[in-house]
């Protein structure tokens, strides 16, 4: 069997394992673990000077293998290009995109890094899955140096429709790097019907039903994967969790009041201003939540090198303290608004405590934490999710209640729905969505891109 080799902008830690590591780390170990292989990614170091040589630990049949960055190029690659650039377009926000041709040039320099850094570790006949937006043109920058295999690569975000990726300056090459892969993965059916009406409107290309692109000239394949989490995992964890000293307190702390929850980083993509205006209009439009709901939102810092995210910050503490210092009363804050992250076990149990959860993104690739709110539940007596529309997770759970993100009087007339639902009607909802989590998981994600890849159609001649 071909061994497999992961590229993503960080790997995981090579001793994570088990309910410290992320859902997606978990599986992806597990892919690596059963044919071997090679997880190569960014360090986590800025330093001067040379990369040098990659440096690598073993762990079981799975090697990591790591370069730190300059910090010059770390500005460009990362913090301009990745997320100043490409993260605002693909979540739909033209508005916030800055386009620098340097960071734009950095961007390129460091995938052409990570392309000569990686290129002597491999084998003829590995399956290399890169991930994510940092990387598009990573394939391009391999086949430059000669490597032939066979190349994926999943986009965790969006793809936005035509109209708004034709904005990015040199939209082309952005996608005629996607077409020097020989399979392509999105989250959803949205994001490959954008593909294909790019495809379609502005190239010479075609895309057959079955997926097969002829672009560029290149030909690979193009379907959507919708990623999953470790639904039994999580659902044990969240069990055990139940009892934990962790959960108790937070249900003493709560003095019989309803928790609705969210847990995000804390990114202009997850609708969370809107959501705690939501938060007031059910505190304005159903008074008799007043005093016996508490909201928490859970937002860890992210990218606070970027002044976009600085700005959020600010924002939303003005939100926080104009909730609470409005509706507050001695006994009772509103909102209660926490940044940091938790231990996975931590989160299973605080999910399982909460009467509501609350995701509401303005778009989202998928949003893992719609998936792990639901798997939390107790089935006996499961909360009610509120997702958004714009979420690739609403494809997949129509069951819970949908909403539009910008909409916060629907978003308040959510909550209050949810919260006054009878017990009969949570769990026809949560069993459906229960069933699709079961089906569809990390674990088959993974097997099925892999497989997949590991047959996927390449013609170099095509087209
Ligand atoms: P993210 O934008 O990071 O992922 P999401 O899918 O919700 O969004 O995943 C976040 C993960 O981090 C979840 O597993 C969640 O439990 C965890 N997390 C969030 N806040 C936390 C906290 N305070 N403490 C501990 N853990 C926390 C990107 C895309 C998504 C896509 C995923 C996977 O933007 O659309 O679903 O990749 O493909």
């Amino acid at each position: 069997m071909a061994r497999l080799v992961i590229v993503s902008n960080r790997t995981a830690a090579p001793r994570d394992r088990g309910a410290r590591a992320g859902g997606l780390a978990v599986g992806l170990r597990e892919a690596l673990q059963k044919r071997g292989g090679l997880w190569f990614g960014w360090s986590g170091e800025l330093r001067e000077g040379d990369a040098g040589e990659p440096k690598t630990q073993e762990a079981g049949n799975i090697l990591f293998a790591t370069i730190p960055l300059t910090p010059a190029d770390h500005d460009d690659f990362y913090v301009h290009y990745a997320n100043g650039t490409l993260w605002p377009l693909c979540h739909y926000r033209l508005g916030l995109i800055e386009f620098r041709r340097s960071a734009y040039e950095g961007y390129l320099r460091v995938n052409r890094l990570f392309a000569e850094k990686l290129a002597p570790l491999l084998r003829p006949d590995d399956l290399i899955w890169i991930h994510d937006y940092h990387f598009f043109p990573l394939a391009s920058a391999l086949r430059a140096l000669g490597v032939t295999n066979r190349m994926g690569f999943f986009l965790h975000i969006p793809l936005p429709a035509p109209e708004v990726l034709t904005a990015l300056p040199r939209h082309r090459r952005l996608i005629a790097d996607l077409c020097a892969y020989d399979l392509v993965g999105f989250q959803t059916g949205d994001d490959l019907q954008s593909f294909t009406s790019y495809i379609e409107r502005e190239t010479a290309g075609t895309l057959d039903p079955r997926g097969t692109f002829r672009a560029f000239g290149r030909c690979g394949e193009a379907a959507a994967f919708p990623i999953g989490i470790d639904t039994a995992t999580f659902a044990e964890l969240s069990e055990q969790a139940a009892d934990s000293a962790q959960t108790r307190r937070l249900h003493e702390s709560l003095a019989g009041r309803r928790l609705v929850i969210g847990v995000d980083r804390l990114d202009y993509s997850k609708g969370i201003p809107q959501r705690m205006e939501a938060f007031q209009t059910l505190l304005e439009a159903y008074p008799e939540h007043r005093g016996r709901v508490t909201y928490m939102q859970i937002a860890p810092i992210s990218r606070g090198e970027v002044e976009e995210y600085q700005a959020l910050r600010r924002d939303l503490e003005g939100w926080v303290g104009r909730i609470n210092g409005r509706f507050g009363e001695y006994d009772w804050a509103p909102v209660r608004y926490l940044n940091k992250a938790f231990p996975r076990q931590a989160l299973a149990g605080f999910f399982r405590q909460a009467a509501v959860g609350l995701v509401t993104p303005l778009r989202d690739g998928m949003n893992l934490v719609a998936k792990e709110y639901v798997a939390a539940q107790d089935p006996a007596d499961p909360g009610v999710l509120v997702l958004s529309r714009f979420a690739g997770a609403a494809r997949a759970m129509p069951q819970a209640l949908i909403v539009n993100p910008f909409d916060v009087e629907e978003i308040g007339d959510a909550v209050h729905l949810a919260l006054t639902m009878p017990l009969a009607e949570r769990r026809a909802r949560w069993n459906e969505m229960m069933a699709e989590l079961r089906r569809n998981t990390i674990q088959s994600w993974c097997e099925s891109f892999v497989e997949r890849l590991a047959g996927a159609d390449t013609d170099e001649q095509a087209a």
